[in-house]
């Protein structure tokens, strides 16, 4: 009988060795129903259902942009109230950052990190299974406003006090908008943590930290900003839900409070989080630009430590948001030269993708047109951001419609097209079919049209002094044409999306009569490309051992003696095969939904009636009790053998060729916290 000895716990602390019967799982593979979903821990799963939920909300918040610039095509309309325009452009902007850009790079995160270093599965795979349906029932509850809040919050998406009180935001738009982000804040900490400990501690062995693809590194950069991000809005929420639920008086300038001091909480966590969306699409372009240039990044250090300077001196920018809030010119003057600061490394970032197509064999697909796509626009939003660093053009600038341009070019320049590329990318990888790359590039240029004339013009309305935030505006004003151009732009990014889902949907009827694309369609230069399309349940046959960046690459490509590339090998014999008998892979589990259902009941509570509250707590605490106690289905989880094997493979001990390091493979029967 083949045995095969893995350590069975991670979080224990203390790994454990068990042995397995044959077959790949030792457990019945997952299967496809909608009880499968509700209680998967596979990290592949789990992604899918951001990226689906994203999208879901993606079209929610598109719908909103579409009613305000409905509102805005012509001069005096009337067609949404003043009220129920402000409840508009704050829920879509609130909807379209907390509740579609960060949970598609979620998606991205959790489908591909486990992969690209080699592991079976994230750490703690329960929890995150709970990360995502909290982040849901947070989001749902959220939206819930517009049924039983009394509408949607309407003090813009940074809620500044004194706006935000009782006393100007009377509904309960504003307790949902504090109670909804505080859900959905404790599922990006708990899955930032989740992620970290994966990159850090479930390597393959070889892969040290600078073998890793560019793509994981941004994301582990995102995953520090998200955790100490978060807490700072949590407290500055929990200020806000005090002041309007309990009376206290944290923002009351009547009570001697000052109202900047919100001000100063939003954009140290503000700040970080506009790299948080970016990030995640710095990485995916980094991957792709590269596989379809036919060389390496160029300057892979310089690309990882100018994401780590972003990442700190991401920190060290706040106030250039407040420049007109009276913070003083000595402030006004240190977060002015800040700013100019972080544009050098991102600036680095732009001219490494640049350098890395230059002398390239070039191949523009779907996902490289994206990709390109991105680096332009994204530098368009760059370039008016090292405008407003200047005080004094910022005193212009700021809360017009040149703002406006300014961060749609960077989060849907920069941040939608690089998911988008991202999705054409990996789609194979994850569903088993491409994408259809004839309909991929008319929805890419649809996309590009859309967006330039949708934010193109605003950047005109905002140096003419058209105000944001206003419902409407005056005939005589001179905005008229290029509001409705912007308007039109804007239809057309909803044609570019509803072509992507049509796409989407077409390709996989498509797929029944195509063959499968194989594990490498792209021939690209990561691990994750080692494995069959779809990925199967357990990812490797056998954790991969690791010798160089570009891992999977560097299997299939050599050199000869005039430094030529040469192909060394076909991709199966790349791919390490290996018998994949008795990997252990984590029990699926209802507690993590349940207990993310608890959350918003509490949440009500708090809103309508504290008995609710009561049930929401028995429900969360009695899920959490259940989960800890839950048994598991491994007879031998937990139950160690404690022979001293306390280490699962330490991946920056690169194997010597008798391959002892044993490889990393998530699980969680015992201890999943
Ligand atoms: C799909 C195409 C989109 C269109 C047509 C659009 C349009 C707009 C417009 C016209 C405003 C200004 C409203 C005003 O000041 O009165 C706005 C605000 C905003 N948008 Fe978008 N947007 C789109 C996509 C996005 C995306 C993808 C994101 C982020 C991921 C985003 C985030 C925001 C934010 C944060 C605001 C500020 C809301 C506020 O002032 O409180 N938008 N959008
Ligand atoms: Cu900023």
């Amino acid at each position: 009988m083949a045995i095969i000895e893995e350590p069975l716990a991670l979080d224990s602390g203390q790994a454990v060795v068990a042995e397995r019967p044959l077959g790949v799982l030792t457990r019945p593979q997952a299967g496809n129903g909608w009880r499968d979903w509700l209680s998967s821990v596979d990290h592949k799963r789990i992604g899918i259902m951001y990226g689906v939920a994203a999208m879901f909300f993606f079209l929610v918040g598109g719908f909103e942009a579409l009613l305000i610039r409905t509102q805005l095509a012509f001069p005096e309309q009337g067609f949404l109230s003043p009220q129920l325009y402000n409840e508009i452009y704050t829920m879509h902007g609130i909807t379209m950052v907390f509740l579609f850009i960060m949970p598609l790079a979620a998606a991205f995160a959790n489908y591909l990190i486990p992969l690209q270093i080699g592991a079976r599965d994230v750490a703690f795979p329960r929890l995150n299974a709970l990360s995502f349906w909290v982040w849901l029932s947070g989001a749902v509850f959220l939206n819930s406003t517009w049924l039983v809040g009394g509408g949607g919050a309407d003090c813009g998406w940074f809620c500044y006090s004194p706006n935000s009180g009782v006393t100007f935001s009377p509904s309960h738009g504003v307790d949902f908008y504090a109670i909804g982000l505080l859900i959905a804040g404790i599922a990006s900490l708990v899955s930032s943590v989740n992620l970290i400990v994966t990159v850090l501690n479930m390597r393959a062995p070889g892969m040290t930290l600078f073998r890793m693809p560019v793509l994981t590194w941004m994301l582990l950069v995102t995953q520090f900003l998200l955790a100490f991000a978060l807490p700072v809005i949590t407290v500055a929420l929990f200020l806000l839900l005090f002041d309007r639920v309990f009376d206290s008086q944290f923002f009351d300038p009547e009570a001697g409070a000052d109202p900047l001091l919100w001000q100063h909480l939003f954009w140290i966590f503000g700040h970080p989080e506009v790299y948080i969306i970016i990030l995640p699409s710095f990485g995916i372009i980094s991957e792709i630009i590269p596989t379809f240039s036919r060389k390496p990044i160029f300057g892979y250090s310089f690309m990882v430590f100018s994401g780590i300077a972003i990442g700190f001196m991401g920190w060290g920018v706040w106030a250039h948001h407040m420049f007109v809030s009276g913070i003083g010119p000595i402030s006004v003057l240190a977060f002015s030269l800040s700013t100019m600061f972080i544009a050098v490394p991102t600036g680095v970032k732009i001219l490494n993708w640049l350098a890395t197509m230059w002398g390239g064999k070039l191949k523009f697909t779907t996902a490289m047109l994206f990709a390109v796509g991105t680096v332009a626009m994204f530098t368009i939003g760059g370039l008016s951001g090292v405008t407003h660093a200047l005080a004094p053009a910022d005193t212009q600038q700021t809360d017009t419609y040149y703002i406006v341009a300014h961060f749609h070019y960077v989060i849907f320049g920069g941040g939608v097209m690089g998911l988008m590329a991202g999705s054409y990318f990996w789609w194979p990888k994850i569903f088993g079919h491409m994408l259809n790359e004839t309909r991929g590039k008319i929805h890419f240029w649809i996309s590009m049209v859309g967006l330039n004339l949708t934010f193109g013009p605003m950047h005109v309305l905002g140096l003419q002094g058209m105000s944001r935030r206003i419902d409407t505006y005056s005939e005589g004003f001179g905005f008229a044409f290029w509001n409705l151009m912007a308007t039109i732009g804007s239809y057309i990014i909803a044609v570019s999306v509803a072509y992507f889902i049509y796409n989407a949907l077409r390709s996989r009827k498509e797929a029944r009569d195509l063959p499968n694309p194989g594990p490498d369609p792209w021939d690209a230069r990561s691990l994750e490309w080692m494995v069959p399309s779809p990925t199967p349940e357990h990812n490797f046959d056998v954790i991969p051992t690791v010798e160089s960046q570009d891992e999977w690459w560097h299997r299939k490509y050599g050199f000869d003696e005039d430094h030529n590339v040469i192909r060394i090998a076909t991709v199966e014999e790349a791919a390490q095969k290996g018998d994949a008998e008795g990997v252990h892979l984590p029990s699926p589990s209802f507690w993590p939904l349940v207990l993310a259902v608890g959350m918003p009941l509490i949440g009500y509570g708090i809103i309508f009636n504290l008995w609710l509250c009561v049930l929401g707590g028995l429900l969360t605490g009695g899920a959490i009790y259940a989960w800890a106690l839950e048994p598991v289905d491994d007879p031998d989880a937990g139950h160690g053998h404690g022979d001293g094997h306390d280490d699962h493979s330490d991946p920056d001990d690169a194997p010597d060729d008798d391959g002892d390091a044993v490889a990393a493979g998530a699980d969680d029967s015992a201890g999943d916290a």
